[in-house]
Protein backbone atom coordinates (compact mmCIF):
# COMPACT_ATOMS: atom_id res chain seq x y z
CA UNK A 1 0.00 0.00 0.00
CA UNK A 2 2.85 2.40 -0.74
CA UNK A 3 4.25 4.47 1.87
CA UNK A 4 1.56 3.65 4.77
CA UNK A 5 0.54 0.35 5.77
CA UNK A 6 -2.91 0.86 7.27
CA UNK A 7 -3.52 -2.96 8.78
CA UNK A 8 -4.41 -2.07 12.13
CA UNK A 9 -7.50 -1.04 13.25
CA UNK A 10 -8.09 2.51 13.53
CA UNK A 11 -5.03 3.31 12.29
CA UNK A 12 -4.05 6.88 11.54
CA UNK A 13 -1.15 8.78 10.76
CA UNK A 14 -0.34 12.70 10.99
CA UNK A 15 -0.99 15.04 7.86
CA UNK A 16 2.66 16.42 8.34
CA UNK A 17 3.64 13.14 7.86
CA UNK A 18 2.51 12.67 4.34
CA UNK A 19 4.97 13.97 2.50
CA UNK A 20 4.31 14.96 -0.22
CA UNK A 21 0.34 14.56 0.42
CA UNK A 22 -1.21 12.89 -2.67
CA UNK A 23 -3.79 15.20 -3.84
CA UNK A 24 -4.39 14.98 -7.64
CA UNK A 25 -5.25 12.45 -10.16
CA UNK A 26 -1.15 13.17 -11.72
CA UNK A 27 0.28 12.40 -8.58
CA UNK A 28 -1.90 9.20 -7.89
CA UNK A 29 -1.36 7.43 -10.80
CA UNK A 30 0.94 5.39 -9.70
CA UNK A 31 -0.97 4.14 -6.59
CA UNK A 32 -2.00 0.64 -6.54
CA UNK A 33 -5.57 0.48 -7.73
CA UNK A 34 -8.36 -0.99 -5.27
CA UNK A 35 -11.46 -0.71 -6.02
CA UNK A 36 -14.08 0.59 -4.11
CA UNK A 37 -16.41 -2.33 -3.69
CA UNK A 38 -14.15 -5.02 -2.41
CA UNK A 39 -13.57 -3.62 0.87
CA UNK A 40 -12.11 -6.06 2.90
CA UNK A 41 -14.09 -7.61 5.59
CA UNK A 42 -12.75 -7.06 8.84
CA UNK A 43 -12.59 -10.12 11.68
CA UNK A 44 -15.35 -8.62 13.48
CA UNK A 45 -19.19 -9.50 12.39
CA UNK A 46 -20.65 -6.59 10.54
CA UNK A 47 -17.29 -4.87 10.65
CA UNK A 48 -15.38 -3.80 7.79
CA UNK A 49 -12.19 -2.27 6.60
CA UNK A 50 -11.19 -0.13 3.66
CA UNK A 51 -7.31 0.34 2.46
CA UNK A 52 -7.90 2.18 -0.21
CA UNK A 53 -9.26 5.28 0.86
CA UNK A 54 -8.44 7.89 3.64
CA UNK A 55 -10.39 10.22 6.33
CA UNK A 56 -8.94 13.46 7.16
CA UNK A 57 -10.11 14.01 10.46
CA UNK A 58 -9.14 16.17 13.76
CA UNK A 59 -9.76 16.11 17.15
CA UNK A 60 -11.98 18.10 19.26
CA UNK A 61 -13.92 19.51 15.96
CA UNK A 62 -17.82 18.52 16.05
CA UNK A 63 -17.99 17.41 11.98
CA UNK A 64 -15.15 15.28 11.70
CA UNK A 65 -16.70 13.76 15.18
CA UNK A 66 -20.22 12.62 13.53
CA UNK A 67 -18.40 10.48 10.31
CA UNK A 68 -16.22 8.73 13.14
CA UNK A 69 -19.15 8.23 14.91
CA UNK A 70 -21.50 7.12 12.03
CA UNK A 71 -18.47 4.67 10.67
CA UNK A 72 -18.26 3.62 14.02
CA UNK A 73 -21.49 2.74 14.17
CA UNK A 74 -21.51 0.86 11.45
CA UNK A 75 -19.03 -1.32 12.05
CA UNK A 76 -16.69 0.35 9.05
CA UNK A 77 -12.85 1.02 9.73
CA UNK A 78 -11.14 3.45 7.33
CA UNK A 79 -7.59 4.62 7.68
CA UNK A 80 -7.28 7.85 9.09
CA UNK A 81 -5.03 11.21 9.08
CA UNK A 82 -4.93 13.52 11.44
CA UNK A 83 -5.16 17.38 10.26
CA UNK A 84 -4.55 19.84 13.34
CA UNK A 85 -6.67 22.98 13.21
CA UNK A 86 -5.13 24.46 16.05
CA UNK A 87 -1.93 24.65 14.06
CA UNK A 88 -3.77 25.65 10.54
CA UNK A 89 -2.61 22.47 9.37
CA UNK A 90 -6.02 22.66 6.67
CA UNK A 91 -4.89 25.94 5.37
CA UNK A 92 -1.51 24.31 4.12
CA UNK A 93 -1.56 24.19 0.43
CA UNK A 94 -1.43 20.58 0.68
CA UNK A 95 -4.40 20.69 2.21
CA UNK A 96 -6.30 23.54 0.19
CA UNK A 97 -5.25 21.32 -2.78
CA UNK A 98 -7.34 18.09 -1.69
CA UNK A 99 -10.05 20.41 -0.17
CA UNK A 100 -10.18 24.33 -1.11
CA UNK A 101 -12.94 25.02 1.51
CA UNK A 102 -10.41 23.60 3.75
CA UNK A 103 -12.46 21.71 6.32
CA UNK A 104 -12.40 18.14 7.69
CA UNK A 105 -13.71 15.75 7.78
CA UNK A 106 -12.15 15.24 4.13
CA UNK A 107 -12.45 11.56 2.59
CA UNK A 108 -9.91 10.70 -0.41
CA UNK A 109 -11.18 7.70 -2.58
CA UNK A 110 -7.89 6.09 -3.79
CA UNK A 111 -8.48 7.18 -7.28
CA UNK A 112 -8.12 10.75 -6.23
CA UNK A 113 -11.86 11.60 -5.76
CA UNK A 114 -12.58 13.83 -3.23
CA UNK A 115 -16.27 13.74 -0.66
CA UNK A 116 -15.91 16.63 1.99
CA UNK A 117 -19.60 17.38 3.47
CA UNK A 118 -20.21 15.41 6.79
CA UNK A 119 -23.52 14.00 5.31
CA UNK A 120 -22.65 13.43 2.02
CA UNK A 121 -19.71 11.04 3.19
CA UNK A 122 -21.45 9.37 5.58
CA UNK A 123 -24.05 8.64 2.77
CA UNK A 124 -21.61 7.18 0.27
CA UNK A 125 -20.58 4.75 3.53
CA UNK A 126 -24.48 4.34 3.66
CA UNK A 127 -24.85 2.91 -0.03
CA UNK A 128 -21.97 1.01 0.27
CA UNK A 129 -22.69 -0.37 3.85
CA UNK A 130 -26.99 -0.20 4.12
CA UNK A 131 -26.90 -1.95 7.27
CA UNK A 132 -27.70 -0.70 9.84
CA UNK A 133 -29.54 1.88 8.01
CA UNK A 134 -28.94 5.05 9.31
CA UNK A 135 -30.65 7.12 6.74
CA UNK A 136 -34.01 5.14 6.99
CA UNK A 137 -35.31 2.40 5.20
CA UNK A 138 -38.50 3.59 3.63
CA UNK A 139 -39.41 6.64 1.94
CA UNK A 140 -41.67 7.97 5.19
CA UNK A 141 -38.26 6.89 7.44
CA UNK A 142 -35.93 8.41 4.95
CA UNK A 143 -37.78 12.21 4.87
CA UNK A 144 -38.09 11.91 8.46
CA UNK A 145 -34.46 11.40 8.75
CA UNK A 146 -33.62 13.92 6.45
CA UNK A 147 -35.82 16.63 7.84
CA UNK A 148 -34.21 16.16 11.33
CA UNK A 149 -30.98 16.03 10.04
CA UNK A 150 -31.46 19.16 8.27
CA UNK A 151 -33.63 20.87 11.15
CA UNK A 152 -30.71 19.95 13.70
CA UNK A 153 -27.82 20.66 11.65
CA UNK A 154 -28.82 24.00 10.17
CA UNK A 155 -30.93 25.20 13.76
CA UNK A 156 -29.69 24.27 16.74
CA UNK A 157 -25.76 22.97 15.60
CA UNK A 158 -25.50 25.94 13.62
CA UNK A 159 -26.23 28.46 16.43
CA UNK A 160 -24.01 26.33 18.70
CA UNK A 161 -21.24 26.73 16.50
CA UNK A 162 -21.41 30.75 15.93
CA UNK A 163 -21.67 31.14 20.09
CA UNK A 164 -18.45 29.18 19.54
CA UNK A 165 -16.95 30.43 16.67
CA UNK A 166 -17.86 34.60 17.31
CA UNK A 167 -17.70 34.01 20.77
CA UNK A 168 -14.20 32.26 21.76
CA UNK A 169 -11.28 34.46 22.12
CA UNK A 170 -9.06 30.70 20.61
CA UNK A 171 -11.37 31.27 17.77
CA UNK A 172 -10.91 34.51 16.21
CA UNK A 173 -7.96 33.40 14.09
CA UNK A 174 -10.29 31.05 13.03
CA UNK A 175 -13.61 32.96 12.20
CA UNK A 176 -12.63 36.00 10.57
CA UNK A 177 -14.30 38.80 11.23
CA UNK A 178 -15.25 37.69 14.66
CA UNK A 179 -18.49 39.16 15.50
CA UNK A 180 -18.92 38.86 19.55
CA UNK A 181 -22.59 40.70 18.93
CA UNK A 182 -23.28 37.54 16.72
CA UNK A 183 -22.66 35.16 19.39
CA UNK A 184 -24.62 36.46 21.75
CA UNK A 185 -27.54 36.70 19.38
CA UNK A 186 -27.45 33.07 19.15
CA UNK A 187 -27.53 32.25 22.67
CA UNK A 188 -31.23 32.46 23.08
CA UNK A 189 -32.00 30.63 19.67
CA UNK A 190 -30.18 27.66 20.66
CA UNK A 191 -32.04 27.52 23.70
CA UNK A 192 -35.08 27.77 21.85
CA UNK A 193 -34.04 25.17 19.37
CA UNK A 194 -32.82 22.89 22.65
CA UNK A 195 -36.45 23.81 23.80
CA UNK A 196 -38.02 22.41 21.18
CA UNK A 197 -35.87 19.27 20.52
CA UNK A 198 -36.38 18.72 24.13
CA UNK A 199 -40.52 18.82 23.52
CA UNK A 200 -39.81 16.35 20.29
CA UNK A 201 -37.71 13.98 22.42
CA UNK A 202 -41.06 13.70 24.74
CA UNK A 203 -42.57 12.17 22.13
CA UNK A 204 -40.58 9.62 20.38
CA UNK A 205 -37.75 7.31 21.30
CA UNK A 206 -35.02 9.35 18.66
CA UNK A 207 -34.79 12.68 17.16
CA UNK A 208 -36.19 11.33 13.96
CA UNK A 209 -38.46 8.45 15.67
CA UNK A 210 -38.39 5.16 16.66
CA UNK A 211 -34.88 4.00 15.39
CA UNK A 212 -31.13 5.61 15.74
CA UNK A 213 -30.59 7.71 12.82
CA UNK A 214 -27.71 9.87 11.52
CA UNK A 215 -29.97 12.76 13.12
CA UNK A 216 -29.11 11.39 16.62
CA UNK A 217 -25.28 11.53 15.57
CA UNK A 218 -25.89 15.17 14.85
CA UNK A 219 -27.29 16.20 18.06
CA UNK A 220 -25.13 14.21 19.93
CA UNK A 221 -22.68 15.87 18.66
CA UNK A 222 -24.09 19.75 18.65
CA UNK A 223 -24.83 18.60 22.16
CA UNK A 224 -21.59 17.67 23.41
CA UNK A 225 -20.12 20.85 21.74
CA UNK A 226 -21.91 23.02 23.90
CA UNK A 227 -19.00 22.52 26.13
CA UNK A 228 -16.57 25.28 25.14
CA UNK A 229 -19.01 27.70 25.01
CA UNK A 230 -20.23 27.13 28.65
CA UNK A 231 -23.95 26.79 27.93
CA UNK A 232 -25.66 23.70 29.49
CA UNK A 233 -28.55 21.87 29.02
CA UNK A 234 -31.07 22.85 31.47
CA UNK A 235 -31.69 20.53 34.36
CA UNK A 236 -35.70 20.70 33.69
CA UNK A 237 -34.91 19.25 29.58
CA UNK A 238 -35.76 15.63 30.89
CA UNK A 239 -36.21 14.30 27.58
CA UNK A 240 -33.14 15.62 26.28
CA UNK A 241 -30.89 13.94 29.02
CA UNK A 242 -33.01 10.50 28.77
CA UNK A 243 -31.66 10.82 25.11
CA UNK A 244 -28.70 12.29 26.05
CA UNK A 245 -27.89 9.36 28.65
CA UNK A 246 -28.67 6.70 26.17
CA UNK A 247 -27.15 7.40 22.50
CA UNK A 248 -24.17 8.32 24.80
CA UNK A 249 -24.06 5.09 25.86
CA UNK A 250 -23.39 3.52 22.69
CA UNK A 251 -19.90 2.16 22.04
CA UNK A 252 -20.20 4.54 18.78
CA UNK A 253 -19.63 7.62 20.81
CA UNK A 254 -16.37 6.93 21.68
CA UNK A 255 -15.04 6.98 18.41
N1 LIG B 1 -20.44 21.53 6.57
C1 LIG B 1 -19.18 20.90 6.83
C2 LIG B 1 -18.47 21.69 7.94
C3 LIG B 1 -17.02 21.27 8.11
C4 LIG B 1 -16.34 22.14 9.14
O1 LIG B 1 -16.70 23.31 9.37
N2 LIG B 1 -15.32 21.57 9.80
C5 LIG B 1 -14.61 22.31 10.80
C6 LIG B 1 -14.28 21.36 11.95
S1 LIG B 1 -15.77 20.95 12.85
C7 LIG B 1 -13.32 22.84 10.22
O2 LIG B 1 -12.68 22.19 9.43
N3 LIG B 1 -12.92 24.06 10.62
C8 LIG B 1 -11.74 24.68 10.16
C9 LIG B 1 -11.77 26.18 10.35
O3 LIG B 1 -12.68 26.67 10.97
O4 LIG B 1 -10.86 26.84 9.88
C10 LIG B 1 -19.38 19.43 7.21
O5 LIG B 1 -20.52 19.06 7.54
O6 LIG B 1 -18.46 18.63 7.13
Amino acid sequence: MGQFSYLQRSTYVRLKELSPIRSNAMQLENRPQVDQKSLVRDCGVGSYRSDGMKLYDSVRAPNPRRVRIFLAAKGIDVPRVMVDLVSFEHRSDEFTKLNPLRRTPTLELDDGTVITESVAISRYFEELYPEPPLFGRTPLEKATIEMWNRRVELGFMTEVQMVFRHGHPGMATHEIPQVLEWAEANKPKLMASLRLINDRLGEVPFIAGETYSIADITLLCAVDFMKPTKIKVPEDHTHLWRWYKEVNARPSAKA
